[in-house]
């Protein structure tokens, strides 16, 4: 593959943007080369500024859940857009996407916008401790929030990608009141509730972490959260940003059954805009202003574009449920095509999938949490992402992140996927 004018694209970007990217994992850090510029995208493939096409992987790290470009959301964006772009008052729109979030979501009555992940994890903690008056929070290693102060403590994602999980800029102060655990370690969260009694206000985790790799809950692990939580007046938070609308229509709390307090989410609810939300029952959430006393506002929150993306993509999901089946097929198909061709081949690797979720570790041991994600070879992980790029598979360029699997995948598609991956294999 030829990447010349992503590469003088890249040239003329880091003249005026940081590290030319304005989110560090885009940058290929951790796996070597200039990333990719692309033009434009359609279902499942991207093509680049150098005419090449790459079926992909990463849907803008989850919410191309149906593929880019797809009809009904981005007519809804034009049609929207032409009657004007934010008023900063309310509109309908925003009531008809809450009305249908909480509908297919369990566990919640109201839900309040915002424009990113990020935003809405913030905003959960902030209200998960004005609600309980408790400062501190625990989260856990590997798993990622977004980049507020809070959180950006052994974070996962781009934070451990580029060796930075406690981030420069983040004083004691906040550091102090946010305790780490190890993910799957119910034990481990015991311990630090006992020696934190009365002070902790929430527990922050991904249900299906998605920020190492993909690594889903042991057996017992979220319902052992539930316990603690409501034996010690803890909220329990789920950070669905990532399994939102995606593992099943009501999220991970449908799809294993076990209820939070507070839901946050981003990527699929806003079809490709900037969106993200945090839910929860009406007792909590009449905590929030104007209502209540823990502040929290956005002069974009509730856009009417991003309003007009969300509910196209919401009602495609909500009326045809049998996508998600679909979709979870195709990952499986892909799972089985891909253990047989390194067994095949005798490369070292573990695959860890649950839905529409699945990453491949170049590791013989189980990759349970973190520290079992970081012990995986990351220098055949480099060798692995360039070699499926040069057959024009994109995926994503760092080893502590998730395959991002798309209704608009073609089991051709797939097929040409684990071909690709049965060559690059030969030279792991
Ligand atoms: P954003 O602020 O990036 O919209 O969302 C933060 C966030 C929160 N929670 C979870 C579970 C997330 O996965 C994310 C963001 N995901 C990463 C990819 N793993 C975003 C990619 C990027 O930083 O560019």
């Amino acid at each position: 593959m030829i990447y010349k004018r992503s590469s003088e694209l890249f040239t003329a970007a880091q003249r005026v943007i940081p590290g030319g990217v304005n989110s560090p994992v885009r940058a290929f850090k951790a796996v070597g080369g200039d990333p990719i510029f692309v033009k434009e995208a359609k279902g499942a493939y991207l093509y680049d500024e150098d005419g090449n096409r790459l079926i992909d992987y990463i849907n803008s790290w989850g919410p191309m859940i149906l593929g880019h470009a797809h009809p009904p959301v981005v007519n809804a964006v034009i049609d929207k857009a032409k009657k004007g772009t934010s008023f900063g008052m309310p509109t309908e729109i925003e009531t008809q996407i809450a009305e249908l979030a909480v509908s297919m979501v369990p566990n919640i009555d109201k839900i309040r916008f915002v424009n990113s992940g990020t935003e809405a994890c913030m905003s959960a903690v902030r209200l998960a401790r004005g609600f309980t008056k408790k400062d501190k929070i625990i989260k856990f290693a590997g798993c990622y929030h977004g980049h507020s102060d809070s959180f950006l403590i052994q974070a996962g994602s781009g934070a451990v990608t580029f060796g930075s999980p406690n981030s420069p800029g983040v004083t004691e102060g906040t550091a102090k009141d946010t305790l780490l655990a190890r993910y799957n370690d119910l034990e481990h969260v015991k311990s630090i509730i006992k020696s934190n009694k009365g002070e902790i206000a929430c527990i922050i985790i991904e249900p299906v972490a998605g920020n190492m790799g993909c690594i889903p809950p042991v057996k017992g692990f979220l319902e052992g959260l539930r316990s603690l939580c409501d034996a010690h007046s803890i909220l329990l938070i789920f950070d669905e940003v990532m399994t939102g609308f995606r593992l099943a229509k009501g999220g991970v709390q449908e799809l294993l059954g076990v209820d939070a307090d507070i839901v946050t989410f981003g990527k699929v609810i806003g079809g490709g805009l900037p969106v993200g939300a945090f839910a929860a029952r009406e007792e909590i959430m009449n905590y929030l202003a104007p209502l209540g006393p823990v502040y929290q506002a956005g002069t974009l929150s509730g856009n009417p574009l991003a309003m007009a993306a969300g509910l196209a993509m919401l009602k495609e999901l909500n009326n045809n449920v049998t996508i998600f089946d679909s979709i979870n097929k195709k990952t499986e198909y892909l799972h089985q095509g891909i253990t047989k061709v390194l067994e095949d081949k005798k490369v070292v690797h573990t695959i860890n999938r649950i839905g529409s979720m699945i990453s491949v570790h170049f590791s013989e041991n189980p990759v349970v949490d973190f520290e079992s994600a970081a012990e995986a070879n990351n220098e055949t992980f480099k060798k692995f992402f360039h070699g499926m790029l040069d057959h024009g598979i994109y995926i994503a360029p760092s080893a502590f992140e998730t395959w991002f699997i798309t209704e608009a995948l073609s089991y051709d598609d797939l097929d040409e996927t684990i071909k690709a991956i049965s060559i690059t294999a030969e030279s792991l």
